[in-house]
């Protein structure tokens, strides 16, 4: 019937475009988040588009793990970009970041550690279960040397939450959240530089020169002592407990614990119980009740940093919020999507420095509606979840598969063809 089918149409379309941009975007084993702009493997980038491939072809996903595991260090980390093959599309390359003791070209920071939720979700999911088990057991000491490093180098003190001492490694690099802590770091006589983004899309859509130098000078103060992570967390003139990284963590952890008891590893899935326990009481500090949302924090000068982002959300996903708290959240959401033609923004649209193209200070992000509606849906939000699905099909439907969105016009922005966008249509839309 035809009205079934004018429905139907648009989401083959969409489906079959991201199965091409996976596609066109392999590099052989590992998914680059898009032509030009990012011509490497990115960490979460690929934890979520193997996501994406898992419903393409599951051996495929796994290895898209599998790659970016290849370039763990020794000491645990897992980097937050892997140079497999020289590119000059993008700076800073190796030669920047100069991790010269490691096996591979990295940089010598992360990113939110998402790769245990993935793990899970193709074991519990997947079609080749003896595939899922072999690939699990194989990555499961991986990932847990990872959330082990997150404990000590990056949560030395025991606080129950973990420090990020670079925007680069929450994800959400020019947030307004890090307006504050990043204008603290001096800019340091740093060799001068030509940026290669403001190549491939508008400056308008990028973060700004002040924030660049910045980013730079923290990259050559860390390569300055080898990027040694018991050194990091005390030298950084950024320091931050980020509310993206430690909800993703939380999440992970959880995941992980679950694969420890799958794999018979009880002793481990104690051991990860006392890192969730502590970080269950540690992330009502992060909870501010009169704004009805969650809010990073400045370690250095211990303050909660005021900017409501759209990471204030994620302890949805996390699961670490309170009935009451989510509630709280869920009111905070609804506010917001009633600002925009579509959600959800990445920072507050009633703030007066909301910025609807520039990149983490206001457009709609495919991955974090993901992330959120998962979280919604946990705590009974249906209703709320489907309204920000629904947002989410016709931003893609109308304007293609983009890096983001702007939420006052829905015209797609940054990169185009974008992978974990792609994937998203792939594992969740469809
Ligand atoms: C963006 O970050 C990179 C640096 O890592 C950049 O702008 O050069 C962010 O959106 C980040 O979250 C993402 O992983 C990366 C690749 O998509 O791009």
């Amino acid at each position: 019937d035809k009205g079934v089918n004018d429905e139907y149409e648009p989401l083959k379309n969409l489906l079959e475009l991201s199965k091409q941009i996976l596609t066109e975007n392999d590099r052989g084993g590992y998914t680059i988040p898009a032509k030009g702009l990012y011509p490497y493997q990115w960490n979460w980038d690929s934890a979520l588009v193997a996501l994406g491939w898992a419903t393409l072809d599951e051996g495929r996903a796994w290895q898209e793990l599998e790659m970016l595991f290849s370039a763990q260090w020794e000491d645990g980390l897992v980097p937050h970009i892997v140079f497999h093959k020289p590119s000059p599309t993008y700076f800073p390359g190796p030669e920047i970041w100069g991790t010269v003791e490691q096996p591979m070209g990295t940089t010598g920071i992360t990113q939110p550690p998402v790769a245990a939720i993935t793990v899970r979700k193709l074991y519990e999911e997947g079609v080749n279960k003896e595939l899922a088990m072999q690939k699990a057991k194989e990555l499961f000491p991986k990932l847990l040397a990872w959330h082990r490093w997150f404990q000590t180098a990056r949560d030395p003190h025991g606080t129950g939450l973990v420090a990020t001492l670079h925007p680069w490694e929450s994800g959400m690099d020019n947030s307004p959240a890090w307006d504050e802590p990043l204008h603290n770091v001096p800019v340091d006589p740093i060799p001068p530089y030509v940026r290669k983004d403001l190549g491939h899309v508008d400056s308008a859509m990028r973060p700004k020169q002040e924030e660049y130098d910045r980013f730079l000078t923290l990259v050559y103060r860390f390569r300055a002592v080898n990027y040694d992570c018991t050194k990091l967390y005390f030298l950084s003139p950024f320091r931050v407990t980020d509310l993206c990284t430690n909800a993703v963590l939380y999440r992970a952890n959880l995941d992980l614990r679950w694969l420890a008891t799958e794999l018979g590893e009880n002793e481990i899935a104690e051991e990860i119980d006392g890192w969730v326990e502590k970080a269950h009481k540690a992330f009502d500090t992060l909870y501010d009740a009169e704004a009805g949302m969650y809010k990073s924090k400045d370690q250095l000068t211990g303050k909660l940093l005021a900017a409501k982002t759209s990471a204030g959300f994620l302890p949805l996903f996390a699961r670490v919020a309170s009935a009451e708290q989510a509630a709280a959240l869920a009111a905070t959401l609804e506010r917001w999507l009633d600002c925009v033609k579509s959600g959800i923004p990445s920072y507050d649209p009633e703030a007066a420095n909301f910025e609807p193209l520039r990149y983490w200070r206001g457009p709609v992000w495919a991955i974090i509606n993901w992330m959120i509606t998962d979280g919604l849906r946990a705590y009974g939000y249906e209703d709320l979840a489907c309204r920000v699905e629904a947002d989410t099909y016709e931003l893609l439907v109308s304007h293609g598969i983009s890096e983001y969105y702007n939420p006052v016009t829905g015209a797609a922005a940054g990169g185009k063809l974008f992978s974990w966008t792609a994937a998203m249509c792939l594992a969740w839309l469809s």
